[in-house]
């Protein structure tokens, strides 16, 4: 055992190093943390993530989360973090109120910037982080993971094969139950998601985004919209003033779209679903064939192909466990799933493999922006009442 370790220290020595500075310690810190650490144990990657620093206001438990994970140091201010010379990048997993201020130092100081979604609260937000990190011309990517879950993948593959033919319909949900108490305060610490001031919106900006960077990257650019948003509570406590004021999120969001490719799509969101957790659908339907994948099932994807023999014409129902699958061989044998948690992983290792090779790193800052146009686009054509075209295009 202690010849393996050293062995492995020696290679890990002769990797290129990458020192992260993560900001934020909450749910995403903590993918994000697994992520880098468990990444190049399972692929063979030229640079080695260092945990170097982790910023957070409370340094307590800032210090708590650092001996957890391995970080290095801590920071309580991420204007510290972004100046220090042995920070090569910015990882930031704080609300998205903070997004692009952090970003857009940390481009201007010359870092890597790696961001969870959405990119910003709106287009624009999201625009003056584009235009940082390509000014700086910095390796830059937003963590949209389910496009990293293997069924999703092959499902882009069978795509890209041309195996669908021409697609007509496209529908996607992501439906949730967590905020349908009355009881259920705004603002501060794990509920910053239901003040708008922090997300910029509600399940648009949070839920839909998956649902849309997915479905742009499958199926090509979102042209039009018309949409219905919801707030079935209109009033809470607010965590931070202790005052009941009016909640400016949306609870439900749903829209029907046209892609630029001429199938028609329909989309929703909502927090208010009982029973549903985190219930990621999508179904995609073309002349040839139709696919559909669930998050709760995420290691299958459902395959019907109208090209089979017409006696065994049917509904596939694909394990995606085997060596050929995207990701899978990585992991353990066939027959033996993986899950959430790698979708990050899957994600560390292609940004780590996309800055030691010089390969494109995608969904980029503006891939990111792409999402916001189309999620801009929909919060507006919930007020009008009307198709709104989607700027960007
Ligand atoms: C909201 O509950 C949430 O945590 C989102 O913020 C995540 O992006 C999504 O993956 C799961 O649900």
């Amino acid at each position: 055992m202690a010849g393996t370790e050293r062995e492995r220290t020696e290679i890990l020595k002769q990797k290129k190093q990458l020192n992260i500075g993560l900001v934020g310690y909450g749910f995403m810190g903590r993918t994000h943390s697994n992520a880098f650490l468990q990444a190049p144990r399972f692929f063979d990657l030229t640079y080695q993530p260092v945990l170097k620093a982790v910023c957070a206001r409370n340094p307590e438990r800032a210090a708590g989360f650092a001996a957890n994970w391995g970080y290095e140091s801590v920071e309580s201010d991420w204007q510290h973090l972004v100046a220090r010379k042995d920070i090569d990048l910015i990882d930031i997993a704080s609300p998205n109120n903070t997004h692009a201020e952090i970003a857009i130092a940390a481009a201007k100081a010359g870092k890597m910037v790696m961001c969870e979604k959405p990119l910003g609260r709106t287009a624009n937000e999201a625009l003056s982080m584009v235009e940082a990190v390509e000014a700086a011309n910095v390796s830059n990517m937003v963590w949209y993971n389910y496009r990293r879950v293997p069924a999703v993948v092959l499902l882009k593959q069978l795509l890209d094969e041309n195996r669908f033919g021409r697609i007509f319909h496209y529908r996607s949900q992501f439906l949730q139950d967590w905020t349908i108490s009355q009881d259920l305060p705004q603002g501060g610490e794990g509920l910053w998601r239901l003040d708008a001031s922090v997300s910029g919106s509600g399940v648009t900006g949070d839920l839909l985004a998956h649902n849309i960077d997915m479905a742009m990257w499958l199926n090509g650019p979102i042209v039009e919209v018309s949409a219905m948003t919801e707030t079935f509570i209109k009033e809470r406590k607010h965590s931070l003033t202790g005052e009941v004021e009016p909640v400016k999120i949306d609870d439900a969001s749903a829209f029907l779209c046209r892609f630029e490719n001429g199938s028609m799509a329909l989309f929703e969101a909502t927090r208010y679903a009982r029973g549903h957790k985190a219930l990621f659908t999508l179904e995609i339907n073309g002349e040839q064939a139709s696919a559909s994948w669930d998050l709760h099932d995420l290691h299958r994807l459902e395959y019907f192909d109208h090209r089979d023999e017409s006696r065994l014409r049917g509904w596939k129902n694909i394990h995606i466990t085997d060596g050929d699958h995207p990701y899978m061989k990585h992991w353990w044998v066939p027959g033996l799933q993986i899950g959430y948690e790698h979708t990050f992983i899957h994600q560390a290792a292609d940004f780590l493999e996309a800055v030691g090779t010089g390969k494109p790193i995608a969904p980029s800052f503006r891939d990111g922006l792409a999402t916001e146009y189309v999620t801009d686009a929909v919060l507006k054509s919930a007020v009008t009442k009307k198709w709104e075209p989607v700027l960007g295009n």
